[in-house]
């Protein structure tokens, strides 16, 4: 593997993911067991798609650490530590800054007490930062945003994310340069540069949105076959990942990785 290659981190999962946030009243529990399995697929779909995967332990005193994205930000060079929404995750953090500050020409930034920010509010499209103003990131994470990232030329604009949705990546992602997939009434939609190409799904299958790729490969969450339709007609082979533990915790493709990728600004 060159040294070019692009790195995903994840992080391992605790038996604690048993008891995880976002689980909702009535649905089935989550089979830890399993979701370490579909945690494996996910690794090596990313290795086939040429990361270099770096693995955290997991920390039992943290159900939520598998979902690494939501504490930093990686842009070019750059790294922004997030302050999470959610108090039980901010232990989160640590673990991660180690592991970044490890990673050759990272430069770091810290997200200041008070503001609150989940890189899962994070959308990067072009030279733009979209950020989700939800119940987890507030205006002083979208200024943090600012801070950190105005001085390589992006900008950032705030989205609102409706009541009832996590993230604004949960309906919306771009997993390769000048592609959005996007859900239908998503609210980040209307803010999309025109030039960009985008794949709308389905609102039944809003989930779907949410996906991670490499080149002309995208990785996909298996039981959305409209969405999987409509990104094979663009010519994009799809990985198909089982991720029904995750989901019971709020959780999606993007949020079990940060991406490092070079070249990329
Ligand atoms: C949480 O509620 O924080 C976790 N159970 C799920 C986080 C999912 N992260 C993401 O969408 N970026």
């Amino acid at each position: 593997m060159s040294a070019a290659a692009p790195t995903a981190l994840v992080r391992e999962l605790p038996d604690s993911f048993a008891v995880a946030l976002g689980q909702v009243e009535g649905a089935p529990s989550i089979d830890v067991g399993r979701a370490r399995a579909q945690h494996a697929a996910y690794r090596a779909a990313l290795q086939r798609l040429g990361h270099r995967v770096v693995a955290l332990p997991a920390d039992e005193a943290l159900p939520d650490c598998c979902f690494v994205e939501d504490v930093a930000i990686i842009v070019g060079d750059r790294a922004l530590l997030t302050r999470p929404g959610a108090a039980s995750r901010r232990g989160e953090v640590a673990a991660v800054a180690d592991a970044l500050a490890g990673w050759p020409g990272l430069e770091l930034h810290v997200t200041p007490e008070g503001a609150r920010l989940d890189g899962g509010d994070v959308l990067r499209v072009g030279d733009v930062l979209f950020v989700g103003q939800s119940r987890r990131t507030d205006a002083g994470g979208a200024d943090a945003l600012r801070r950190a990232f105005a001085p390589l030329g992006l900008s950032v604009v705030p989205v609102p994310v409706p009541e009832g949705v996590l993230h604004l990546k949960c309906h919306a992602s771009s997993p390769v340069d000048g592609l959005v997939v996007v859900a239908e009434g998503a609210t980040v939609a209307p803010y999309l540069p025109a030039g960009v190409r985008r794949v709308t799904v389905p609102q039944a299958e809003a989930y779907a949105a949410n996906t991670v790729g490499a080149g002309d490969v995208l990785i996909v969450a298996a039981g959305f076959p409209e969405t999987a339709a409509r990104l094979r007609a663009e010519g994009f082979t799809l990985e198909v990942l089982d991720v029904s533990e995750f989901a019971l915790a709020d959780g999606s493709l993007t949020c079990l990785s940060l991406l490092r990728r070079p070249g990329r600004l």
